[in-house]
């Protein structure tokens, strides 16, 4: 595709409709962007900016519009492209566009960021020209015009941005489960699954996908892939992938090599495991030697937000989980702790369903405080479960005065809203940066 001289609208200023109106500029498109924040200032851009709508006398001029992941195709503004027929793609087709190089794509509900870390961390002590981009925080059209023929991109892909993909082929993809998330979007979990699966549309024979075996979803679906598939397994023994064993060592089906134990990893857990065994898969069909794969796994500590140990105040424990943006997250995190709980969670509403997360509590959660817009949401659900140490908080930094005052020497706070953080934050990483301020501060 060619946008040279093209008439081309970035839909949606963020993070990666930034990075792409750069990249589109050096491939000399004629930009124009689009917001829907009609408060927006527009002073500092040299191109025309359309907020909260956009004019139906521009549209017929647009041959292409990028969206950014955060931007729903449902829109009045998206539906108004589609009428008139502008080809609409995302910023990850965008970028891949432009790659020269291998890709790697990682999606799933959960584990994602682990596991695109790790496998980043891997292919740099592999070669020192790999690219860490994508959901991760760091937009893919930032970093693909530095991509060489020998280089790597390792993406985390999220299902936003598969929604827009179109020629987008990565020689590895992996997929790490899939549970309930992100349904206000994309409506039913039927949809979300396909959308998932949309990672290895455009695989060939010789590229390969790495799935969860213990996702039934994932199992069944493996056949309909039009590439090779290699499986993980936390639980039971397989031939085709890696596996665990009761001894908590990870294992090659295909020869029975033990490759290290879960103990000699600083990342502990079952769903660590799994990011540990498709990281060695992805990183293997990349090329890299497993002796370097197995040692930088060994090193590899925990990513920021997710189960971060802050500090320890009056002999308890501050864990920062702000990356627990769903209840299955959420549920790992509660299964990861050792100590009696005082969990704060609640946030944005992504119509989730939060019965299964206060099921989990299994006697280890003393207390939940909550906040933001899903707290009632919350409170009914726990209602149900029988669960009634819940309380109500207005901010953050007074959930975190409040679960110190119930803590207890030996006990645990925990942040793992189970919730997106949008409704009173701008990111994970500002609620979890919030929080740890407050914690050192008690
Ligand atoms: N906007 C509109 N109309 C809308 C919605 C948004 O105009 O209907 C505008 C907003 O006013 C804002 C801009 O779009 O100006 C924001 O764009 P964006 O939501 O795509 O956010 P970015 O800053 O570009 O960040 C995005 C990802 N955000 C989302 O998918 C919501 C980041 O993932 C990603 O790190 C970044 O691109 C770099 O590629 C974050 C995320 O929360 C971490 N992802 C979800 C998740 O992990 O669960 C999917």
């Amino acid at each position: 595709m060619t946008v040279k001289n093209k008439k081309v609208m970035v839909v949606g200023l963020g993070k990666s409709g930034m990075a792409a109106f750069e990249l589109l500029e050096k491939m000399q498109a004629n930009v124009c962007l689009y917001d829907g924040r009609e408060d927006l200032d527009t002073s500092e851009y040299k191109v025309p900016v359309y907020l909260g709508d956009i004019p139906e006398h521009i549209i017929d001029t647009l041959s292409l519009a990028v969206f950014s992941p955060g931007v729903p195709l449902d829109i009045p503004p998206a539906e108004k492209l589609k009428q008139h027929q502008i080809p609409i793609i995302g910023e990850i087709e965008l970028a891949f566009l432009n790659e020269k190089g291998t890709v790697a794509a990682i999606t799933g509900t959960n584990g994602k960021t682990t596991t695109t870390t790790l496998a980043g961390e891997v292919m740099k002590a592999y070669r020192e020209q790999t690219f860490v981009v994508g959901n991760i925080g760091s937009p893919y059209t930032k970093e693909v015009e530095q991509t060489t023929e020998s280089s790597f991109t390792v993406a985390e892909i999220s299902s936003f941005q598969l929604e827009t993909i179109d020629t987008f082929r990565p020689k590895v993809s992996a997929i790490l489960n899939i549970t309930p998330d992100h349904l206000n979007r994309h409506k039913t979990m039927e949809c979300y699954i396909d959308t998932k699966f949309r990672i290895a549309e455009n695989q060939a024979k010789d590229d390969l996908c790495v799935l969860n075996y213990e996702d039934e979803v994932l199992r069944e679906r493996a056949a309909e892939l039009p590439c090779e598939v290699e499986f993980f397994s936390s639980r039971q023994k397989i031939e085709n992938g890696l596996y665990q064993n009761e001894n908590h060592d990870i294992v090659d089906g295909m020869t029975g090599e033990v490759l290290m134990n879960m103990s000699e990893s600083n990342i502990p857990g079952d769903h660590n495991c799994e990011n540990i065994m498709a990281a060695i898969l992805i990183t293997r069909k990349l090329g890299a030697p497993m002796d370097l794969i197995i040692e930088t796994v060994k090193n590899f500590r925990a990513v920021e937000h997710r189960l971060e140990f802050v500090k320890s105040v009056a002999g308890v424990d501050y864990y920062n989980d702000s990356k627990g943006t769903n209840p299955d997250a959420a549920i790992k995190a509660i299964q990861s702790m050792a100590r009696p709980t005082i969990l704060i969670g609640g946030g944005y509403d992504k119509d989730s369903e939060f019965d299964d997360w206060i099921a989990h509590f299994h006697g280890k959660v003393k207390s939940l405080i909550l906040l933001g817009e899903t707290a009632e949401k919350i409170a009914r659900a726990a209602d149900r479960q029988g669960f009634r140490a819940y309380e109500f908080t207005d901010s953050l930094q007074e959930a975190v005065t409040r679960a110190a005052e119930l803590a207890e020497t030996g006990d645990a706070v925990l942040l793992s809203p189970a919730c997106a953080s949008w409704d009173m934050f701008a990111s994970y990483e500002q609620r979890g940066n919030m929080f740890k301020d407050y914690v050192h501060r008690l």
